[in-house]
Order: C-alpha cells, then sequence, then structure tokens
C-alpha cells in the first residue's frame, strides 16, 4: 500500500493534520495504537486558543464546539483569601474557548469516519523504515503484518510513541524540566464553582477550578510526585480543595461523586530539531509542558499548522522550502510557550526547596501581576495564544 502522508497517532495532532490534509485531497493515513474506546475515554485538555478554534473550523470539525464550548474572557488568579481577574479580551481584544480535549478528538474521529478515512485502530508494533529517503512504516493487526509506503511521516505519536525514538541516536538533543509535583484532577457532573477558571496560589499548594460545561466541572491540586490516586476519596478531595480557595470561591463548589481521577506528573520537554529527513515530530512527540499554561493542545495545533502549510506547499509546487523550515517555525512558537508555562507553574504552586527567598519572590510576581497593567498584558498575550 502507498499514501502521501503516514500519520502515526490518532490524538488531536494526527487527527487535526489529517483532517487538514484530506480537505486539500492530500492521501494520508492515520495508524493508531490504542481502540476507538479508549482513544476517546482519554481525560485531558480544557482550554483552546482562538487559532486552535480557527484550525478546529478549517478542519470542518467545528460545529459541535462553537455549540457547546463556552467563550471565555476572563479569569481569576487566586491568593491572600481573594480572587484577582486578568481580563484577556479587555488587555488582548482576544478571549478562549473552553471545550474538553476528549470532544474535540471525537468530533475529529467522526468527521474522518464520515469521510471513509476512519484511523487505523490498534495497529500494534508500529515501525518507521528509512525515514531520511524512502520511508515507510510497517505494522501489525489482527495477527497480519502490514506495510505502508509514503512520501512523509508525521510523528503525532506523543511523547511515549515510536517516532521521537526512531531518530538515530545523537541526531537530537532534548531539554527537559522534571517538576517535583503532579496534579490530582477530578471530572464531576457539578457545576463549576465560578463561570471563569480559578487559579489559585495558597501555602498548601496549587489548585485550580476549570469546568467542560455549566454542568460538568473539572478540579485539580497540586499533590507530591509519589501520591497515589487511590489514597484520594472524593471527600478527601473537596476538603483539600477547598481549603486552598478564598473563602468565597470554597463556598461556591458544588461537591459530588467524581467519575474521572487521575494524577498527571508535571515536565517541560522539548526535542530539538523537530524533523529528520522525511520524519516531522509533531505535538506531545517533540515536546511537553506542565499544563498550568493550557498550552499542551494548543501547541500540537501550531505544530500542525506548520506542517500542514509546508505539505501543502509541496504538493502544490514541489517546493520543501516550506517543509525545511518547520522545525525552526514550530520550535520559534514552542519555547515561548514552554517559557510561559515554567513561568506560571513557578508563580502558582507551591516549591518547599525555594525556602522563605523563594516564597516571597513568589508572592512579589503574584502582586506585581495583579496590579500592573504591564505584567498582567504579557500573561493575557501569552495565554491566549501568541501570533504564529
Ligand atoms: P497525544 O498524546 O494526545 O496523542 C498521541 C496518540 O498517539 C495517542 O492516541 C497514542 O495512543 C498514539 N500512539 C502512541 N504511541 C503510538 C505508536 N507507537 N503507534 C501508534 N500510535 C501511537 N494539555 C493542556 O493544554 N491542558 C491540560 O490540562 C492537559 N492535561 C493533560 C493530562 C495528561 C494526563 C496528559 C498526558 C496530557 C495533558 N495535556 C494537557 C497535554 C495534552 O493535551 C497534549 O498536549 C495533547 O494530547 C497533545 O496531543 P498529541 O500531540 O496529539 O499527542
Ligand atoms: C482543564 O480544564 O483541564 C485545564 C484548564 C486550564 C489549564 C489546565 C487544564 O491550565
Amino acid at each position: 500500500m502507498r499514501t502521501q502522508v503516514l500519520i502515526v497517532g490518532s490524538g488531536p495532532s494526527g487527527l487535526l493534520l489529517g483532517q487538514l490534509l484530506a480537505g486539500i485531497g492530500i492521501d494520508n493515513v492515520i495508524l493508531e495504537r490504542v481502540d476507538r474506546d479508549h482513544l476517546l475515554s482519554r481525560v485531558r485538555a480544557g482550554v483552546l486558543e482562538q487559532g486552535t478554534v480557527e484550525l478546529l473550523d478549517e478542519a470542518g470539525a467545528g460545529e459541535r464546539m462553537h455549540a457547546e464550548g463556552l467563550p471565555h474572557d476572563g479569569f481569576a488568579v487566586a491568593f491572600d483569601n481573594r480572587l484577582h481577574r486578568i481580563d484577556l479580551h479587555a488587555l488582548t481584544g482576544k478571549r478562549v474557548m473552553v471545550y474538553g480535549q476528549t470532544e474535540m478528538t471525537r468530533d475529529l474521529v467522526e468527521k474522518r469516519e464520515q469521510a471513509g478515512l476512519t484511523p487505523v485502530f490498534e495497529a500494534a508494533n508500529v515501525a518507521l523504515h528509512d525515514i531520511s529517503s524512502n520511508p515507510f512504516v510497517t505494522y501489525e493487526k489482527d495477527g497480519q503484518s502490514h506495510r505502508i509506503d509514503c512520501d512523509f511521516i508525521a510523528g503525532c505519536d506523543g511523547y511515549h510513541g515510536v517516532s521521537r525514538k526512531s531518530v538515530p541516536d545523537g541526531a537530537l538533543q532534548s531539554f527537559e524540566r522534571v517538576y517535583p509535583f503532579g496534579w490530582l484532577g477530578v471530572l464531576a457532573e457539578v457545576p463549576p464553582a465560578s463561570h471563569e477558571l480559578i487559579y489559585a496560589n495558597h501555602e498548601r499548594g496549587f489548585a485550580l477550578c476549570s469546568m467542560r460545561s455549566m454542568t460538568r466541572s473539572r478540579y485539580y491540586i497540586q499533590c507530591p510526585i509519589d501520591e497515589k490516586v487511590e489514597d484520594w476519596s472524593d471527600d478527601r478531595f473537596w476538603d483539600e480543595l477547598r481549603r486552598r480557595l478564598p473563602e468565597a470561591s470554597a463556598a461556591a463548589v458544588t461537591t459530588g461523586p467524581s467519575f474521572e481521577k487521575s494524577i498527571a506528573p508535571l515536565r517541560s520537554f522539548v526535542a530539538e530539531p523537530m524533523q529528520f529527513g522525511k520524519l516531522s515530530l509533531v505535538g506531545d512527540a517533540a515536546h511537553i509542558v506542565p499544563p498550568t499554561g493550557a498550552k499542551g493542545l494548543n501547541l500540537a495545533a501550531s505544530d500542525v499548522r506548520y506542517l500542514f502549510s509546508g505539505l501543502r506547499e509541496f504538493y502544490a509546487d514541489g517546493s520543501m522550502a516550506g517543509m525545511d523550515a518547520y522545525s525552526g517555525r514550530a520550535l520559534a512558537r514552542v519555547w515561548k510557550a514552554v517559557r510561559f508555562s515554567w513561568w506560571m507553574t513557578t508563580m502558582l504552586h507551591r516549591f518547599p526547596e525555594g525556602g522563605a527567598f523563594g516564597q516571597r519572590i513568589q508572592e512579589a510576581e503574584l502582586d506585581y501581576l495583579v496590579h500592573s497593567r504591564a505584567a498582567s498584558t504579557a500573561l493575557a498575550e501569552n495565554y491566549v495564544g501568541l501570533p504564529y
């Protein structure tokens, strides 16, 4: 079998790229390791930049997002028992869309299936070959071995995928910072504590009040990296969450049974370059950010935008200029988002090893942020998404 672009991974990166390519007649196949139910059961990001919204529209999969998503003009930063609103729209003229990655993935999968381009689910032992010149991919499914030859491979298979590992040793340089804590997150069918997100800095640790709709809430609290989710009953979670919020916000929390509870580790990671021969790395396959700045999914979307532009140019007039520029263009935006996510994380989380000096610096950072228009604008323009 042969295709023009072979996409490894059916997460947001792979699905967005596949849908955009199919939309202009560029043949592509998506290989996905897990089954459809597993893919659509994952709970991850919740905030879309305007650029991501526009890309989903361009991919023809934005209808339900506009019907059910929640446009947000701002969010609050909480500390010293007070809320301080960051008015994104007043400061930047832009807003963000609160719409779960789970829903976005479902919309893209259904669009692709309607076009008869169903991803190959449960593709096992995907292997990349000859990625420098005449690339092909092999995999197994239903006990059969398969080979697909292609012009390009898009490695959209996330941090633990096979694509980055297929680059020859020494050809990539990686940069990493692992944070000494994780996020314990819950989903519950209860109304959110506020109509906008609340990012809370508290001496007991960070907390985030988010949502998926006005009847479904998403909450997170900072927890030790070695914490076990089974040690956290719902009651224990709700009590700890409310202790980290301003009193008025805590009183507004509606508790109820969680139907998803998990702990995510936090790290910053970048692999350079994001391309080797005919293999391009996209999204989490190339970079990871702590979710504090709501950038992970949105960075995946900007990588897709750059790669799609390069592929469109190649198939239109044979020029490799856009493809050759992909890594540099993507990394320029990636590193700004990595910096912002690191900054938001260091400003809002507890770092005991930072000592009394570190605590005072954090308090000064927060005080400056909420009392300086320049500081709030800098946060706001990064949060809504820097220009492409
Ligand atoms: P993904 O990891 O989403 O998708 C990769 C796909 O490739 C997966 O479906 C995987 O099954 C498949 N795959 C892997 N190896 C393969 C192989 N060998 N062969 C075939 N397929 C393979 N971001 C935010 O902005 N906010 C958040 O709150 C947030 N929370 C997160 C929580 C968790 C637990 C995790 C892991 C990430 C979170 N993120 C968050 C980041 C997340 O949203 C990613 O940025 C986003 O999923 C990136 O999308 P992809 O690049 O498509 O990678
Ligand atoms: C979420 O709703 O899952 C979410 C929102 C904002 C973040 C991280 C996660 O910064």
